[in-house]
């Protein structure tokens, strides 16, 4: 394909995001409208050659994909539903990040005014965007994936997830639940290790070495986790983690610090292990996640 073959390509909402979202195409050969609300933030992208809309209806008559990325879907449904017939027969990939509630109520709106809807999630940072690093999760329409496929691909390694809208958001907030708790868990053990004078930048190599070392984890919980069976192969047995764990809560409030950043995830296992599964891995704690679960 020679660059002006590219697929025209709209992108409303210029945020951090928005913004290596459209730099990406752009730098691709792709012809890009793009608008954004606070419309001075689209300068820099029109001086490098994106066309500028006035108009979130007229951006969407530019191309015939339509790359939504903004802060929420109130922020969506506040730009998108005044022009949602300009979408009749265009591909919406909404890229804000949401619930998979939000996703499937959004794709119904989409399908009613005639939108070929993909919902999706970007695993990645801005100054991540088409890197090797960046990848995208996608569900909704394969047909609007299949003819996009080599246009999203731009932006990072494309995953296509199936047909039900929610798939993206869900697999997307599932990565962030456990994005969020390994930085509270950062910040806790900087928060540790200052209290008594060792310096962040000094102790972030063995965080970090810790960390990817523990990473892999992830495959043998989740041998447990779908086979329901605890006591599979357990190396290092909850009865002996709630107990050292107790120590992480223990040094805290030695030092001075809260612990809330830690507290329930303790609370969660010595529940567990005193409702009798000290010799299971720490995994059964799933089974406190659902609610009205009681052990
Ligand atoms: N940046 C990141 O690290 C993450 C990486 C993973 C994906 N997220 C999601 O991407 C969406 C956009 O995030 P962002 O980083 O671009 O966010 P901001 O820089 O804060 O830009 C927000 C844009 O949304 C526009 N906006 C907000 N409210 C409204 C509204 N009521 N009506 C119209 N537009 C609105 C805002 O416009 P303006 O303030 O410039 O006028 C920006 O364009 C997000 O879902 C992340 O979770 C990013």
């Amino acid at each position: 394909m020679t660059e002006t073959d590219r697929p025209a390509v709209t992108v409303l909402g210029l945020g951090a995001m928005g913004t290596a979202l459209a730099e990406a195409l752009l730098a691709e050969g792709h012809p890009v409208t793009v608008w954004n609300r606070t419309a001075t933030r689209a300068d820099p992208l029109v001086e490098r050659g994106a066309a500028r809309a006035a108009t979130p209806g007229e951006a969407i008559a530019a191309s015939s994909l339509v790359l939504t990325c903004l802060l929420d879907y109130a922020s969506v449904h506040e730009v998108l539903d005044e022009h949602g017939d300009a979408l009749r027969g265009r591909v919406l990939a909404n890229l804000t990040n949401g619930t998979p509630a939000q996703a499937r109520r959004f794709a119904e709106w989409a399908a009613c005014h005639g939108a070929d809807y993909l919902d999706g999630g970007i695993m990645a940072v801005p100054p991540q965007i088409a890197t090797p690093e960046a990848f995208l999760l996608y569900s909704g329409s394969r047909a609007a994936f299949d003819t996009h496929r080599g246009t999203l691909a731009v932006l990072g390694e494309p995953h296509y997830l199936g047909e039900a809208a929610g798939l993206a958001a869900l697999h997307d907030i599932a990565l962030l639940s456990g994005m969020y708790g390994m930085f509270a868990g950062i910040v806790h053990a900087f928060a540790v290790v200052r209290a008594e004078g060792t310096p962040a930048a000094e102790f972030a190599p063995l965080l970090t070495r810790w960390l990817s070392a523990m990473g892999g984890w992830a495959h043998a919980a989740a041998g447990q986790i779908d086979s329901g069976d605890y006591t599979a192969g357990v190396v290092s047995n909850l009865g002996m983690q709630a107990a050292g764990f107790a120590n992480l809560i223990r040094t805290a409030e030695e030092q001075g610090l809260s612990p809330e950043l830690l507290a329930p995830f303790g609370s969660l296992l010595r529940r567990r292990a005193e409702a009798g599964h000290a010799r299971e891995d720490i995994t059964g704690v799933i089974e406190l996640l659902r609610k009205g679960n009681p052990a």
